[in-house]
């Protein structure tokens, strides 16, 4: 099977957890794209009622055009799961998001969501983060200063550019900073300092939000809890 065939196993089982009346955190990325026609099907063929919440607007017209009932962040009071991809997940359910330039949202739905659940093919899992480039949002306004900080402190900061050698530019209007760190022996104490740099608006260390993980693999849909 191929990333991509192994993305819709996870996505086609982590369907199965979506119950009736759910509020329900919608992720990004190729992986959710599967997940999201997988929800279509089950509200068009069960008749689920499900008010979606999404974390980018490709996600919102994809479940709209399939017929999913969506609402902004700011219009409930609750999210009862999310479900979202991810770049890397080790084995103590830490990991990085932000590959597709969007884990400010992503993280605003998953840490507003009671549960979350990650689907990912199995090159996802890793014994140590950081060989996916973490990445941060930096606002526009002293960016450089962010990345000679970054730089200073061993970090190895690039800018995210398109194909065009633009600065990419997030949801928000900001740039991503991607850290070449190699290994994150300590991911606590490196978000933590992130957290301090004034400039940096959120960075894709997703710590101690993720309560189950299903892997997609060869042999099928693997549930770690
Ligand atoms: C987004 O999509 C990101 O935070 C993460 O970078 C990515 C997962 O990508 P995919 O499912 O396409 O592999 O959720």
């Amino acid at each position: 099977m191929d990333q991509s065939a192994l993305k819709k196993v996870a996505a086609e089982r982590a369907v199965d957890f979506v119950e009736d009346g759910m509020t329900l955190g919608l992720g990004t990325g190729s992986t959710v794209f599967f997940l999201v026609e997988a929800i279509a099907r089950r509200v068009r063929e069960e008749h689920l009622h499900i008010t979606g919440v999404s974390t980018s607007s490709r996600t919102e017209t994809q479940a709209k055009e399939l017929g999913i009932p969506m609402i902004g962040i700011d219009d409930t009071d609750h999210i009862d799961l999310t479900i979202d991809g991810a770049d890397e997940i080790d084995r103590h359910f830490q990991g990085i998001k932000g590959g597709g330039a969007a884990h400010t949202l992503e993280k605003m739905v998953a840490t507003t969501s009671a549960q979350n659940i990650w689907i990912v093919d199995s090159s996802k899992l890793v014994d140590t983060l950081g060989a996916f480039p973490l990445p941060t949002e930096v606002i526009p306004f002293g960016h450089t200063q962010v990345e000679r900080r970054l730089a200073a402190e061993g970090l190895n900061p690039v800018w995210r550019r398109n194909d065009a050698g633009e600065l990419v530019t997030t949801h928000n209007g900001n740039y991503v900073l991607d850290l070449h760190v190699g290994k994150i022996a300590h991911p606590h104490l490196l978000a933590q300092f992130l957290d301090a740099q004034t400039g940096i608006l959120e960075h894709g260390l997703f710590l101690d939000i993720v309560n189950k993980v299903v892997v997609g693999t060869e042999s099928g849909a693997e549930v770690l809890n």
